[in-house]
């Protein structure tokens, strides 16, 4: 039977991933049809004018056309909280949920805007199109773009286990969800420089919501090398 739950987006995707993980942690069933939008597909296009994965359909809400389908992973992980309160991944009170945002924020702009067009394209991306890797742009990404992300994110995690001290969130989701295609690009955060930011990837990436969507996507993505 098919699920209420239907995403639309391919493996890959730090923004998929990000609503795929959001999904599994509350526990809903959805199923998964695949868009490539590279370009996006002109039914798809009816549904986000953006021309970006991932859109949610809602089929209690409509199961054909736009009606019931919402685009963008923010939009949709808020519309998913609202749904199905628990367990919440949201903080309640007034600032901290704004910290949550923030984050949230920095992570689907700041870092995907270096991962993914610096580092994850010009490399896997690369590979599945056919192209030469080019790896001068991911270097040049990883050793001066990214450090002073990652020097922010350093302090931001400091002593803690999640980002909002005590509370598993959004926050963690949108963040850790683009550093997996870090790790699919062949490329880690250095443990002996950001120790704290490293062990606090290592142990988001190991929740089985992230595991499996990491499993999943490395058996289809094209395999690369070690990025030095
Ligand atoms: N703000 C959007 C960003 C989504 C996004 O950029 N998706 C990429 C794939 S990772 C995409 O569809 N790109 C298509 C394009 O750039 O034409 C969200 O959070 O969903």
């Amino acid at each position: 039977m098919a699920a209420e739950l239907l995403l639309y987006g391919v493996k890959g995707s730090p923004f998929v991933r990000k609503v795929e993980v959001f999904l599994a942690e509350k526990g809903l069933a959805f199923d998964i049809e695949a868009v490539m939008p590279f370009p996006a597909p002109d039914w798809f296009v009816q549904l986000n004018p953006a021309k970006r994965i991932p859109v949610l359909r809602d089929r209690s809400v409509g199961t054909e056309g736009p009606a019931g389908t919402l685009p963008d992973s923010s939009v949709i992980c808020a519309y998913l909280e609202r749904k199905q309160p628990s367990p919440a991944l949201y903080p309640q009170d007034a600032w901290s949920h704004a910290r949550a945002l923030w984050y949230e924020e920095f992570a689907d702009s700041e870092l995907a805007a270096r991962i993914g067009a610096g580092i994850f394209r010009p490399l896997v991306l690369s590979r599945l199109f056919g192209r030469e890797p080019d790896l001068a742009t991911a270097r040049k990404t990883l050793s001066e773009d990214l450090p002073p992300h990652f020097d922010y994110l350093e302090r931001e995690v400091e002593g803690r286990e999640f980002l909002l001290d005590g509370i598993y969130s959004i926050a963690d989701i949108a963040v850790a969800s683009q550093f997996v295609n870090l790790l699919h690009a062949g490329a880690r955060v250095d443990a002996t420089r950001w120790p704290g930011l490293a062990a606090y990837l290592s142990r988001l990436h190991a929740r089985p919501s992230f595991a499996a969507c990491i499993v999943a996507e490395r058996k289809v993505l094209p395999k690369v090398e070690a990025l030095d």
